[in-house]
């Protein structure tokens, strides 16, 4: 076995130790008002992220046909998210829209 072969074989065993396999938690509905939150259509690329600077993490998501991004409060907390209604996010009165590509 020839030197380059051993380094690809002891870097390939590395990576299988150290590897570590995703885990994930069951699925679940993140709902509003007891309703699942739905997306008009396409793609939604949903983003947990503090929008309004509250401490607590919002939902974003967009939709793919029109390009535009709903915003959801988070009224609850970090652990324990609670919706009531999305807005689209907009820029001097206009919904902001993302062009896809
Ligand atoms: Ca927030």
């Amino acid at each position: 076995m020839s030197k380059k072969c051993i380094i690809i074989f002891t870097c390939l065993i590395a990576f299988s130790l150290y590897a570590q396999v995703p885990t994930f938690a069951n699925y679940f509905n993140i709902t509003a008002n007891g309703s699942p939150i739905t997306v008009p259509l396409g793609c939604a690329s949903p983003y947990i992220y503090d929008w309004d600077g509250d401490g607590v993490k919002d939902l974003l998501f967009g939709q793919y046909t029109s390009g535009k991004v709903q915003f959801w409060k988070n009224y609850g907390t970090n652990s324990n998210p609670s919706f009531t209604s999305g807005s689209y996010i907009q820029s001097d009165g206009v919904d902001i829209s993302v062009s896809s590509g």
